[in-house]
């Protein structure tokens, strides 16, 4: 039986054991670009022994108009890939893997982070009861979001070629693939559910229909670097950013099995609401995620299952023995670079300060301790 610390084959991926550093926004790129910290901080957790066996970078906007936050890193410009090189080579130099998750927030933005001052775009145009960050005076400051417009049908085809030139330059700045962020309300979770999407063209109404621009997303990114380093991360139930569907499970169950034959190398579920509650409910039955894997498998679908939130040593044992394959880790990775050795030998974890997790510099993010 294999254990969390056992290396596994994640398509093309090499993973040296199977804890999994998950995506963790920390608004501490100015300007769209990566810094020198940020190749610290990855590298600190990319340990072979020590640390993840594989890390998925914090969201990245795949152009100017997938931002919704401060400070949140970009990968659509030359000098982006230029200056996400020192984080993959010094991952790489620790012996680490390192996905990029690739990012549109769609209606979860505001008109100051957006190209000349525009609305903010959406399947339609209904504004999200959620807030963002702007940094005003220096100031972090959360915001309402702005009310966002509908894209236009003609438009769905750049969003897609957006993805497209995302993954292609992912791979140009040294990643090992890339993670598709379909999860917590951003725009392919606001196509997929009834509550933000009520188009009556081909990407609204049926759930064919608001699956589409997903599975086109990522039939596009697949193309462009080979399905074996390509992963999705979907939240069947979270609330977060107004995300709301009255039935998650066959919306879910068909996205998982239209990604059957694009031979991805992980598929990433959330469990329940993000960061909060496991047992969240969002529709008329408690989510069957069993029956998500199983509708995924009897599909063909031969992709690493990755499961997360709230996850401790006990659950993610118990779910690698109900055939998960991966667990990936959040908050409990911030404070801890060397987390998968404080799994392994049961030590105390260090505990989060959340004051820093939201821009800043070096403190509370390269100044985490390691086990001595
Ligand atoms: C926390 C703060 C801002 C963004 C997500 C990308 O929830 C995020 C995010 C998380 O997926």
């Amino acid at each position: 039986m294999s254990t969390l610390f056992d290396p596994i084959q994640v398509g093309r991926l090499n993973l040296a054991n199977r804890v999994v550093m998950a995506p963790l926004t920390r608004n501490r790129a100015p300007g769209a670009l990566p810094t020198a910290l940020m190749a610290t901080y990855y590298s600190q957790r990319a340990n072979p022994k020590d640390g993840a066996g594989l890390i998925v970078t914090e969201a990245t906007a795949i152009s100017h108009q997938a931002q919704g936050y401060a400070d949140v890193p970009g990968i659509w410009s030359d000098e982006q890939v230029q200056a996400w090189k020192p984080v993959t080579q010094s991952v790489h130099a620790a012996g680490g893997k390192i996905v990029m998750q690739l990012w549109h927030v769609g209606r979860v933005s505001h008109v100051d982070l957006q190209p000349g001052g525009q609305a903010p775009v959406a399947p339609s145009a209904l504004t999200a009861k959620t807030k963002t960050v702007l940094i005003r005076d220096g100031v972090a400051q959360f915001v309402e979001t702005s009310p966002p417009r509908a894209l236009a049908l003609e438009e769905l085809p750049g969003i897609v070629a957006d993805y497209r030139r995302a993954a292609r330059n992912a791979i140009a700045a040294g990643f090992d693939g890339v993670e598709v962020h379909g999860a917590n309300g951003y725009l392919l979770d606001q196509f997929l559910r009834s509550g933000s999407n009520l188009r009556t063209d081909a990407y609204g109404g049926s759930i064919e229909n608001r699956a589409r621009l997903l599975i086109e997303v990522m039939a596009a990114v697949t193309q462009e670097i080979g399905g074996d380093r390509v992963g999705l991360r979907l939240s069947p139930v979270t609330p977060a950013n107004d995300a709301q569907d009255p039935h998650p499970q066959p919306l879910f169950e068909y996205v998982v099995a239209q990604l059957a034959p694009l031979k991805l190398a992980f598929v990433h579920i959330i469990e329940g609401s993000t960061g909060g509650p496991r047992d969240h409910v969002q529709g008329d039955t408690p989510f069957d995620y069993a029956a998500l894997r199983s509708a995924y498998r009897k599909a063909g679908g031969s992709a690493a299952w990755m499961v997360n939130n709230g996850y401790d040593r006990a659950l993610a044992e118990h779910a690698l023995v109900g055939g998960t394959d991966l667990v990936a880790f959040g908050r409990p990775f911030i404070a801890n670079p060397d987390l998968t050795r404080r799994l392994r030998e049961g030590a105390a974890l260090t505990a989060l300060d959340r004051a820093t997790l939201y821009g800043g510099g070096a403190k509370g993010y390269t100044d985490y301790p390691c086990l001595a």
